[in-house]
């Protein structure tokens, strides 16, 4: 399994968090390192002085198709398509190409808890990680949420347990990748533009169950139905539902949350318990509640664990109520369906700010969700367009361009018991860095208008 990276020729292509610390990694390891990506030296000054100094090769403003032919191993970040022309000619030539998940996986060490789906794995996965800490295993939280998992592979020992959330770019690349626990949440459209059909996207996801054996478990999610036909063969199955008693897994019964495994039933926790808005965070307590108990945690301390879990920033996050209207930062949902779920959340009243990049979405399912909770829908960014004509006649629209300015339109049109929901359906690419700094400006618009109000109420009025 392990590889020996000495004298290995080594390419890695695209340089942010993934890139970076793959070749450092490998350079560390005494590999013959060549990094390239199509941003210029300029656009990437502080990693190109770090990589020099490790000793890596650049070739920075585009990939030489050449450059292949030079190296025994490739490592595409999660962000380079997988059927890019440098890599459809590698694959020509026959010369290996790993995700950096791959990569990591041969030098981890403990035990490996994965999660993937098309929503809910950051939610999932950071709970996963709460409840074990907290009933004092030894963990690291990696992968997709934002830390490469390759930059953790020093901090794993035989007595660890890494808990990774895993995309499809990251699966789709993977060789003998095997995690003990695999949790794979749900499948709706998301990245067509990368992966074109469902079913192509799918199954990268379900590769997560590929190298599992007898000895390692996989939980699916029973209600949903784009998962339950890449139910695995070898590891042992475990389903969760919201809706129906599963033979081996986590479901409700009234208000409790009950596991069962081998006809033996235990309660883990009370519906009540759980502090996060929206059915579909049941959905994602349950295959917390599996892949801890799995892992070893008792019921007691799975219960508490889901009962002090704070969420996840950029997730349905509560930012503020000013003058009785709540914002909520849902940021990463930059799907229709994670849109659809935010929705759901709410009982009514929701004024929504969408829009960004678009990612070949249909938004047209969005039209009975916003006829029935909306007030108005604020548009941003270069999908507003394509948005407004597939959302027309359903909600009152206003094309806002910018994030700035729906923030301070949704604020002079909410009266109070409104809400002010950004979850924009789209990726963020057009106008922000990344997700994370989309919802980093919602918030301090947020706070801004916040500070504003709290300095125009008169000192001791009432
Ligand atoms: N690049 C090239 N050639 C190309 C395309 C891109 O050189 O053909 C370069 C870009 O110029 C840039 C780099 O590649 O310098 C970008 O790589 P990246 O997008 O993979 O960025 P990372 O910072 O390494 O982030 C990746 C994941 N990004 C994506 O999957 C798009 C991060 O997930 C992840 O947190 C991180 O690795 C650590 O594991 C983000 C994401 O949006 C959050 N994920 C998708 C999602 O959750 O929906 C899957």
């Amino acid at each position: 399994m392990r590889i020996e990276l000495r004298n290995k020729r080594v390419l890695v292509v695209g340089l942010a968090r993934t890139g970076l610390a793959t070749a450092l990694f490998c350079a560390a390891r005494g590999a013959r390192v060549t990094a390239t990506d199509t941003r210029t030296e300029k656009e990437l000054s502080d990693t190109v002085a770090t990589l020099q100094k490790a000793g890596v090769a650049l070739e920075l403003g585009g990939h030489r198709q050449e450059m292949v032919l030079d190296a025994d191993l490739i490592i595409p970040s999660p962000g380079v398509p997988a059927d890019a022309p440098l890599l459809q000619f590698a694959r020509a030539k026959d010369v290996t190409i790993w995700s950096e998940v791959e990569l990591a996986s041969r030098f981890l060490k403990g035990r490996l808890i994965g999660i993937t789906g098309s929503n809910g794995k950051t939610t999932t996965t950071s709970l996963i990680e709460h409840i074990l800490k907290n009933t004092g295993f030894s963990t690291i939280l990696a992968g997709n949420i934002g830390m490469p998992l390759i930059s953790c592979v020093e901090k794993t020992s035989d007595k660890s347990i890494t808990v990774a959330e895993l995309s499809s770019f990251q699966l789709e690349l993977i060789e003998k990748f095997r995690p003990n626990i695999s949790v794979f949440l749900n499948l709706t459209p998301d990245h067509l533009d990368r992966h074109h059909t469902l079913e192509s996207y799918g199954a990268a996801k379900a590769r997560i169950f590929e190298n599992q054996t007898e000895a390692d478990s996989a939980v699916l999610n029973a209600d949903d139905p784009g998962t339950t036909p890449y139910a695995p063969a070898k590891p042992q199955v475990f389903w969760l539902s919201r809706k129906q008693r599963v033979a081996q897994g986590v479901f409700l019964r009234g208000k409790e949350i009950l596991f069962r495994r081998d006809g033996v039933e235990e309660a883990a926790l009370k519906l009540a318990d759980i502090p996060l808005p929206g059915a579909h965070n049941v959905e994602n307590v349950l295959a917390a509640v599996a892949a801890t108990r799995l892992a070893g945690a008792e019921p007691s301390a799975i219960a508490k664990g889901v009962r002090s879990f704070a969420g996840v920033e950029h997730r349905l996050e509560f930012v503020a109520e000013i003058a009785g209207v709540r914002f909520y930062n849902d940021s990463k949902a930059t799907n229709v369906d994670a849109t659809l779920k935010a929705l759901d959340a709410f009982p009514g009243r929701i004024l929504i700010i969408l829009g960004g990049k678009d990612k070949g979405s249909d938004y047209t399912v969005l039209q009975a969700p916003l006829r029935g909770k909306a007030i108005l829908a604020l548009l941003i960014g270069a999908a507003a367009g394509k948005i407004e004509k597939q959302i027309a006649g359903s909600v009152a629209i206003e094309q806002a361009g910018t994030i700035e300015r729906a923030v301070e339109t949704a604020a002079h049109a909410a009266r109070a018991g409104d809400v002010v929901l950004l979850a924009p359906a789209c990726a963020s690419f057009d106008q922000f860095q990344n997700y994370e700094h989309r919802g980093r400006v919602f918030k301090e618009l947020v706070h801004q208008l916040e500070r504003q109000a709290a300095s125009t109420t008169p000192l001791g009025g009432r």
